[in-house]
């Protein structure tokens, strides 16, 4: 099985590389981001408590977001692999995605990074904001929060991978295609 996290801060492009990763490898997409705009759509309970948190640029509880990965990897007994888009976001979050995947035979093969200043965050998200309809991304005050939340509790999942030498750094500024080819050479050697 071939088993990435696509890790960086909002707006580094996890989402967009996600969809031509899929494509390329035929993994099934884990975007905790969507899994819960998915339940705000749906106007469960779970989806109107993440609301508020998302909307105001915090991180959803880390038991609610495991919970919801641990569902869908169980509905996916088939898949060849898969890309965590956005998850985990907390080392406590890591850990429970190691035991998950212990718990089927299964492990992480790799990290890949996207490394993009907080400049160009700002301006990818308050562009996406114009027509996405996304709360988190309409106000450059919750922006920088978000980048502050990923700084203090996001960052240091980066070295929880590092230890276990799956970390890959990549560009993350340049066009679309281009970071994309260079995900794809780090791939091609797992
Ligand atoms: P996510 O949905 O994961 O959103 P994101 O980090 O903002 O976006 P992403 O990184 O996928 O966007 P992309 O760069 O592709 O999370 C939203 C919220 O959900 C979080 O703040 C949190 O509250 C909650 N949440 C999600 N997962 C959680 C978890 N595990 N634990 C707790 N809470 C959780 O795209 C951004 C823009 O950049 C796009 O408009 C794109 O077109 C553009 N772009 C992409 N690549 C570009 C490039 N190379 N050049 C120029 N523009 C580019």
């Amino acid at each position: 099985m071939l088993n990435l996290v696509l890790f960086g801060p909002p707006g580094a492009g996890k989402g967009t590389q996600s969809q031509k990763l899929i494509e390329k490898y035929q993994l099934v997409h884990l975007s905790t981001g969507d899994l819960l705009r998915s339940e705000i759509a749906q106007g469960t309970t779970l989806g109107l408590e993440a609301k508020k948190l998302m909307d105001d640029g915090k991180l959803v509880p880390d038991e609610v977001v495991i919970g919801m990965i641990s569902n869908k990897l169980d509905s996916n007994p088939d898949a060849k692999g898969f890309i965590f888009d956005g998850f985990p976001r907390t080392v406590a979050q890591a850990e429970a995605l190691d035991n998950l995947l212990t718990s089927k035979n299964a492990q992480i093969s790799g990290m890949i990074a996207l490394q993009v200043d907080e400049k160009e965050l700002e301006k990818r998200l308050l562009l996406r904001g114009k027509d996405s309809g996304r709360a988190d991304d309409a106000n450059p005050e919750i922006i920088r929060k978000r980048i502050v939340e990923y700084n203090s509790k996001t960052a240091p999942v980066a070295s929880y991978y590092e230890q276990q030498e799956k970390l890959q750094n990549i560009n993350g500024i340049g066009s679309i295609d281009e970071i994309f080819d260079s995900i794809c050479a780090v791939i091609d050697r797992y």
